[in-house]
């Protein structure tokens, strides 16, 4: 179900034109009826405009995922893009404030693929889970490999009344141990480090509301979830199954087909998403996040670049 402001915004943004930056025409396309965009006109070699950087935090939060198409570039200049929008860091679980972007690897998962052919938003399992994950092809194999990702908005509003009030209130344990797993013989290193900084596991809210768009959305992901707290082990197992069927609806969801030199940015906060290991040869990516949010509490896209740059300001 669409509630009728997010109709009409999309409506505004269909006919295509979004701002202007400079010469360029910045446009931002709908693919799917509930999630992801493409936005056009956009180069990312160059400083970018203010106007776009607004233009593709609102399309970001309108629709969850952003594309940009052709963006050959280096890790610097995804990175000056992505601290438009926050703190990048190199690590999800184990970055900082001072990370570099010579850190970020080129990553083939190769035999750890399973761990992202799962539905997830990124690292639930922290406390403070990434914001949102940017991505961008360098290599791509000739078939296979899509990414899907799914509306955690869409998905709420789809549940019948009685069963938000059931969740509504309602808290779930989120844990690394399955992503351990799923890691192989890369699982017990990873293990390590990551507990050593962030436990084992977190509890989020089931249902919450989306600091900046305002929607209700729903918070529980297959990769990390193993409990709902409040409820009877057998209950929750019950609720669960549901709910981790539930998001994959195909009309909550969009599938992209990767070109070398797409990137992809999306909010951690409102979408889940999914890698198809159904692939062979190489398919190389360039991958970080922005600095981490609690869920429950207020964060911002832009919140900690606008708060550096008035610190600057100040100075
Ligand atoms: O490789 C992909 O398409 C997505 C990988 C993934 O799940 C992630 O970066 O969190």
């Amino acid at each position: 179900m669409i509630v009728g402001r997010r109709q009409v915004e999309t409506a505004r943004q269909e006919d295509g034109l979004a701002s202007m930056a400079g010469d360029r025409t910045v446009t931002v396309r709908r693919i799917a009826t509930n999630v992801g965009a493409v936005v056009s006109g956009v180069d990312l070699r160059a400083p970018l405009a203010a106007e776009t950087v607004r233009t593709i935090r609102q399309a970001l939060l309108d629709h969850g995922v952003v594309f940009m198409r052709d963006q050959d570039i280096s890790r610097e200049q995804m990175w000056a893009f992505a601290e438009h929008f926050g703190q990048p860091q190199a690590s999800d679980t184990a970055g900082s404030a001072e990370d570099r972007p010579e850190q970020v690897a080129t990553l083939d998962f190769g035999p750890q693929r399973g761990a992202t052919s799962i539905w997830h938003a990124d690292m639930t399992s922290m406390a403070t889970p990434p914001l949102a994950t940017l991505l961008r092809a360098v290599q791509v194999p000739e078939f296979g490999g899509d990414t899907s990702w799914s509306s955690m908005a869409a998905a709420w509003d789809a549940l019948s009344p009685p069963m938000q009030a059931m969740l509504d209130g309602l808290t779930a344990l989120h844990v690394v141990e399955s992503l351990v797993e799923r890691l192989k013989d890369f699982g017990p290193q990873y293990r390590a480090t990551y507990t050593r900084r962030n436990g084992v596991g977190s509890v989020h809210p089931v249902a919450l509301t989306h600091p900046e768009s305002g929607r209700r959305t729903l918070y529980v992901n297959e990769a990390f979830v193993t409990r709902i707290v409040e409820l009877e082990p057998a209950e929750s197992a019950a609720v669960l199954a549901m709910l981790f069927r539930h998001v994959q609806r195909p009309e909550f969801t969009m599938r992209w087909k990767w070109r070398a030199n797409d990137v992809a940015f999306w909010d951690n906060r409102s979408v889940q998403h999914y890698a198809s290991p159904d692939y062979v040869g190489p398919r190389l990516m360039q991958r970080f996040a922005l600095a981490g949010w609690t869920p429950g509490k207020p964060s911002s896209l832009g919140g900690a670049a606008d708060a550096r740059s008035a610190s600057r300001t100040d100075s």
